[in-house]
């Protein structure tokens, strides 16, 4: 205001003042810049730290607010976690983290000023989701010992399990079986604790040796893990080659030694099994 302690008598004393209103503020506008977690691949039973970076990308500074992180899309309503900032210039970053551990099945939800205490030039592109990284077990390899088994061998089967990632996986079961539904009713299972990304697992079962009989594997038999690819967790199994038995009247004795007509005389057949393979029962 002029003259505003009234010293100058003035031709118009009403024309002295004006207001004045800044007619635009400039607004920040923060958004979730990046999301990294650690481990890289992070998979359900991990305890996962996820390094969240927020950024004003506005051209006004922000005042206070909160970054929740949730397990549902509603991060607003009862997160998880939530961490606070102070304040945050245009043009800068900051980095929070939120470690959990991740459960299967889950997702992960962040979202910027969760409690809308700052006026945004845009308030959609606050939030941003993640999910986990899922395992992909494949069995890599089969195989039986002894090589030339007989039939009523008792027969060891080697199967390996791979998970070829990227994500680690939870406990599963293998199942060995002798039809081609080893999901349904297998003749045994194995259980496997975890397998991390990149590891392998060697399973044994034992079988009695049946010729003409092929035997399945397959790997998370219950359908406890989400993997990558479910096509690659069964394989077949068959003994090419059986020892055969090849026996043969291999000495007669008598008692007495030379028998006479109306002797008692005990014959001692002794029958050898010259082949490789073991013999059933024969008469
Ligand atoms: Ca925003
Ligand atoms: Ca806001
Ligand atoms: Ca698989
Ligand atoms: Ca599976």
């Amino acid at each position: 205001m002029a003259d505003s302690d009234d010293q100058l008598p003035e031709a118009n004393e009403n024309n002295n003042s004006d207001e004045g209103t800044i007619s635009s503020f400039s607004l920040p506008d923060l958004i979730v810049y990046t999301v990294t977690s650690d481990p890289q691949y992070p998979a359900a039973g991990d305890s996962v730290t996820w390094t969240v970076t927020v950024k004003n990308s506005g051209s006004g500074s922000s005042g206070p607010f909160n970054v929740a992180f949730d397990d549902d899309d509603q991060p607003s309503l009862l997160p998880t976690e939530t961490e606070s900032v102070t304040s945050l210039a245009a043009g800068s970053t900051k980095e929070l983290t939120f470690t959990h551990t991740a459960v299967a099945g889950d997702q992960y939800w962040f979202l910027v000023d969760s409690d809308e205490e700052v006026s945004e030039t845009n308030e959609n592109n606050n939030s941003h989701a993640v999910e986990l990284s899922p395992a992909d077990l494949e069995i890599t390899g089969v195989s039986y010992s002894p090589e030339s088994p007989s039939v009523g061998d008792d027969v060891t089967w080697t199967v390996i399990v791979k998970n070829n990632g990227p994500g680690n996986a939870t406990a599963f079961n293998v199942a060995f079986d002798d039809d081609d539904r080893p999901d349904l009713l297998p003749i045994d299972t194995k259980p496997v604790s975890s397998l991390s990304a990149g590891s392998t697992v060697h399973l044994t079962f034992v079988r009695t040796a049946t010729q003409e009989e092929s035997y399945w594997f397959l790997a998370d038999s219950d359908d406890q893990l989400p993997e990558a690819n479910e096509n690659n967790n069964s394989d077949e199994g068959t003994i090419s080659s059986f020892s055969l038995p090849d026996l043969v009247v291999y000495t007669v004795t008598s008692d007495p030694q030379y028998p006479a007509a109306g002797d008692s005389v005990t014959w001692t057949v002794t029958v050898k099994n010259s082949g490789s393979g073991s013999s059933g029962p024969s008469t």
